[in-house]
């Protein structure tokens, strides 16, 4: 924690330009996020919905780089945690169960894709494979397009720490360098592939140090701190915009659940670890943030929890009661027609 001289809590967000009224938002989505998820696991044990794959722990990484970013043009090719990205660009609790329970009206696909396979027209988010980092080249592609067309926009694709060592990565990565394209390659690095530890994936100290090779900025930051998140997006924003080319950030998060609910991670970390990691979790330590500048005090931070929980709570009725996607329409746009 930072103080000011007079012993005051120093007031990060304003000095970012960040108003209290999008402080307290950035809050309320990571929560949001957060509860979705809680729920979502609930509803894979209880049978309801067939797999998830968890934001829990990345939230404040997610918020903080889809807050610096313009929602009117820019585009978000996001990895299949990126659940808190889509929330900021306008994804409700209702749009993400419908997706959850493979329902027709999920906007993602209608019920086609796996869930977390985030995608919409109407909010600029490419829809992305399961394959991992294909939607990092997609997104390389899309910059290309603003910059001939002159459109002035950014798009921010992220992956997470394995993804980074798949030869997509590099090639849109260097293509990128050389173009000097508006985007920006957000490295999600909660230290596992899976059950593949970091230190077996790379042998670089810093998934930042990667940029060097392809002629851009790389930066490393806490992303268990949606500021400093923040901070840096908007300057790799501002720095695409100007016609400057990419940056790579890279956000040191924790997975703090396992990886999918397919997963049992007591098979390759200790709950030690988890416990330790905990100690920092986002929301956490975010709201302690806001109860030191006065933004927050337990009322407000109750009123915030019952309130997401009550969006969750409809949105999980609306979409188990939702009507199934038509089976004729598995189909539909995978061949032409
Ligand atoms: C090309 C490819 N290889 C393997 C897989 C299986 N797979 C799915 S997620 C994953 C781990 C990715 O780890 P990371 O990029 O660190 O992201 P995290 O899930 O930890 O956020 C793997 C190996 C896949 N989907 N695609």
């Amino acid at each position: 924690m930072n103080k000011t001289g007079n012993g005051q809590v120093e007031n990060r967000h304003r000095a970012l330009g960040l108003s209290d009224h999008h402080a307290l938002e950035m809050y309320q989505n990571m929560v949001l996020a957060r509860k979705v998820d809680e729920r979502m696991w609930i509803l894979n044990r209880a049978g309801k919905i067939p797999f998830l794959v968890s934001c829990q722990g990345h939230e404040a990484a997610q918020v903080g780089a889809a807050y610096a970013l313009d929602r009117t043009k820019d585009f978000l090719c996001p990895y299949y945690r990126d659940m808190g990205m889509a929330i900021v660009f306008g994804m409700t609790a209702k749009e993400l169960m419908l997706s959850a329970f493979a329902r027709a009206g999920d906007p993602n696909s209608g019920g086609r894709q796996m869930p977390g396979h985030y995608g919409s027209k109407r909010l600029n988010i490419l829809s992305g494979s399961s394959v991992v980092s294909s939607q990092v080249p997609h997104g390389v592609g899309i910059a290309l397009s603003g910059k001939m067309q002159e459109e002035k926009l950014v798009v921010l694709t992220a992956f997470g720490d394995g993804g980074s060592n798949q030869g997509e990565f590099h090639e849109a990565a260097n293509f990128a360098g050389v173009h000097k394209l508006p985007v920006i390659f957000l490295c999600e690095n909660n230290k596992y592939a899976i059950s593949v530890p970091f230190s077996k994936q790379a042998a670089c100290e810093s998934i930042a140090d990667r940029a060097k090779g392809y002629g851009f900025p790389g930066i490393s930051v806490d992303g268990n701190d949606p500021l400093e998140v923040y901070k840096v997006t908007k300057e790799a924003a501002d720095r695409a915009r100007r016609g400057e080319g990419p940056t790579l950030i890279e956000a040191v998060v924790y997975r703090l659940v396992p990886h999918s609910s397919d997963d049992d991670d007591r098979t390759y970390r200790s709950r030690e670890e988890v416990e330790e990691a905990r100690k920092k979790d986002p929301l956490v330590t975010f709201s302690t943030y806001l109860k030191d500048v006065g933004l927050l005090d337990e009322s407000a931070e109750k009123e915030i929890h019952d309130r997401m929980l009550m969006e969750v709570d409809e949105a999980t009725d609306y979409a188990e009661n939702a009507p199934d996607s038509a089976p004729e329409d598995a189909l539909k746009h995978v061949y032409a027609e």
